[in-house]
Parts: C-alpha cells; sequence; structure tokens
C-alpha cells in the first residue's frame, strides 16, 4: 500500500548533510563511470549526452578588474570546480543542482532594499550600488563547514564602502542581509528546507573588516547564478554559509539578528560561524578539510583557525569565548 506523507518535502536540517554525503557519493560514482557511460551513449544515441548537460551560461568580463589585497598566493580551484559545485538551496540541495537550475533567476533590474538604523535607507539600483566602487581581484581560500575547501578568485570590493555610503547611526550593532524570495525564481523556495528567505549577519565590526568582500563576479568574470548573482558576500574567515548570495536587503540592527542556519539548527550552526578547527560540528569534526578537486583520495589538510586570516581578524574575538560563541 501507497502511503501519502504530507511532509514528504519537508527536510530536516539533520537530513542533509547524510543526503550530501549521498549526493557526493553518487557525483563521485557519476564522474568514474562518465567516461564508459559516454562512450556507450556516443555509439547507440549520439544526441542524448548533449541533452542532458546544462547549458552553458554566457560569460562576460568585467572590464578594469585591479589586483586587490589580501590574495591568497595558492593556486585557486578551476572555473569549472568553483561553478559546478556550489550550495544554494534555493535551487536545490545537492551540489550540482545551483549550476542545473539557476539560470530561472533573473539578475536584471535588481534591487537592493537599505533599512533599519541608518541615515539613506531606500530602494538603491543595482547599478548605483555598484557606481562609485573600484572592482579589485582577491584570491581568498573558502571553507565549508562540510569539511571542503577551495580557493576562488572573487571579484568585488569592500562590504565597508558600501556601509558607509548609507551612513548607519550610532545605534546599528549588526548588520543583516535577506536573499531574494520569490519561489518562481527560485523553486527550492516552495519546499520548507530553511525558514525562507535565507538570512544572514554580522557584527558592525565584522562587516566593516577590510577582509569583508562585497562579490559580483569571479575569474575577472560576471558571477554566475548559481555562485550568488548579481551580489553576494565573502566573509573568507567564517564558513561558507555566512557569505549569503543574490543580496535583495540590507538591513542595520542594534539587536542581534538571528540567521537561518543558527534558526533551523542552532547546535550545530552558531552566528559567529568563524572556522576554528577546536570546536567540532555536533556531527563531525572540523579538524580536517578536503581541498575540492584535489581527488577523492588525497590526504586531508589540517583546517587553519578563522581560515588562514587569524592575523587579519583574530583581533575582533579577543575576550570572547569562541567554544561558546561557535
Ligand atoms: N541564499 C543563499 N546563500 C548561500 C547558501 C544558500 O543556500 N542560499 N549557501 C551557503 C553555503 S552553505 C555555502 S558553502 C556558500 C557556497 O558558495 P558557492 O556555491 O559560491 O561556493 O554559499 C552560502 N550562501
Ligand atoms: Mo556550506
Amino acid at each position: 500500500m501507497l502511503i501519502k506523507r504530507k511532509d514528504r518535502n519537508i527536510i530536516l536540517p539533520s537530513e542533509i548533510t547524510d543526503r550530501e554525503v549521498y549526493a557526493q557519493r553518487r557525483d563521485f560514482i557519476r564522474q568514474t563511470g562518465r567516461f564508459a557511460l559516454a562512450a556507450a551513449a556516443s555509439l547507440a544515441a549520439p544526441g542524448l549526452i548533449a541533452a542532458t548537460l546544462p547549458q552553458p551560461a554566457p560569460r562576460a568580463k568585467i572590464p578594469g578588474v585591479k589586483p586587490g589585497r589580501f590574495s591568497s598566493t595558492t593556486t585557486p580551484n578551476t572555473y569549472q570546480d568553483i561553478t559546478s559545485y556550489c550550495n544554494f538551496y534555493e535551487f536545490g540541495t545537492g551540489k550540482r543542482d545551483p549550476e542545473r537550475h539557476a539560470h530561472t533567476l533573473k539578475t536584471r533590474p535588481w534591487q537592493v532594499r537599505v533599512e533599519g538604523e541608518v541615515e539613506k535607507p531606500g530602494a538603491y539600483d543595482l547599478e548605483d550600488i555598484l557606481k562609485p566602487h573600484a572592482l579589485e581581484e582577491r584570491i581568498y581560500r573558502f571553507r565549508c563547514v562540510e569539511a571542503w575547501s577551495m580557493v576562488v578568485p572573487w571579484v568585488g570590493f569592500p562590504l565597508a564602502d558600501l556601509i558607509k555610503r548609507f551612513q548607519p547611526t550610532s545605534k546599528a550593532k549588526y548588520v543583516e542581509f535577506t536573499t531574494l524570495y520569490d519561489p518562481e525564481q527560485m523553486p527550492g523556495q516552495r519546499r520548507a528546507i530553511l525558514d525562507w528567505p535565507y538570512t544572514e549577519g554580522l557584527r558592525m565590526d565584522e562587516a566593516m573588516n577590510p577582509l569583508t568582500l562585497m562579490v559580483v563576479g569571479l575569474y575577472g568574470e560576471v558571477l554566475p547564478n548559481q555562485n550568488g548573482a548579481p551580489l553576494r558576500l565573502i566573509v573568507p574567515w567564517k564558513y561558507g554559509f555566512k557569505s549569503i548570495k543574490s543580496i535583495a536587503k540590507i538591513r542595520f540592527t542594534e539587536q542581534r539578528p538571528v540567521s537561518s542556519w543558527e534558526r533551523s539548527g542552532p547546535r550545530e550552526y552558531g552566528f559567529y560561524a568563524n572556522v576554528n578547527p577546536t570546536v567540532d560540528h555536533p556531527r563531525w569534526s572540523q579538524a580536517r578539510e578536503r581541498r575540492l578537486g584535489a581527488g577523492f583520495f588525497a590526504p586531508k589538510d589540517k583546517t587553519k583557525m578563522f581560515n588562514g586570516y587569524a592575523e587579519q581578524v583574530a583581533h575582533l574575538y579577543t575576550g570572547m569565548d569562541l567554544r561558546k560563541n561557535f
């Protein structure tokens, strides 16, 4: 007998990792089998493989990008790795889902609402957000809570420069960011995986730190949708989930905001989410990480405190117990 479950589409946060591990394994198996499959398919049905591959999105160079500060000297991951292994639950929970499905997001025209404790609130067009800022390339290490890492040449400008333009009041102690909410464009929002829209937050001094980047591109080109177009945050010393994508609202607050992952699993995802090898995730260790692209069987690297950016940011947390404030 078929039992109809009303909650079939609801995924608990505790299930997500298992699904991801499963999906990774499936991807790995698929990759291993790809050549054999491709060979077989090209003999049997020439059109088959091409029809199931995602359409390559148009790629556009951003003019006038200068090398920026704080760049890592490690060789970046490939464009292919960075754009095909993504987390963007608005387009599905699998790492390959965003590349396949994020084309439904319309990134022009785009507005960002600015609210809360600021002298200059309002709805800003993307063009007005970008206009005064010089764009720079910064090669940053990026570390996900699920123990993989990569190195990405982002294109962006310091968030601090943008915040100054809005003139926060003395009451502004935190900044909250919100992703677009539109289940038509973001079909993942039709399922109650998270309490949509996705939100994240930073303490004001974290937001003003020169490492914190508003990102509009990668590899010198306009950001692909799956990586958070048209505007996303990159906070390189924190786990990936703090780096919110496709930002539609920025709100300045006196009270600490509650971010989406914190709301869905407060024991697993803290507000600070600083990369910290000594604070384990309740279900796995954070002491080591696997560099994406290094191969499934390559030895793992030791995770660095603050993802290697301790020199720039450790002072923000002096006197704080980072086990409690994880
Ligand atoms: N709106 C939104 N932002 C998001 C996410 C998401 O699901 N939705 N995933 C986060 C997580 S867990 C990670 S690791 C990074 C992944 O960024 P990338 O896909 O560009 O590597 O985006 C973060 N920002
Ligand atoms: Mo992540």
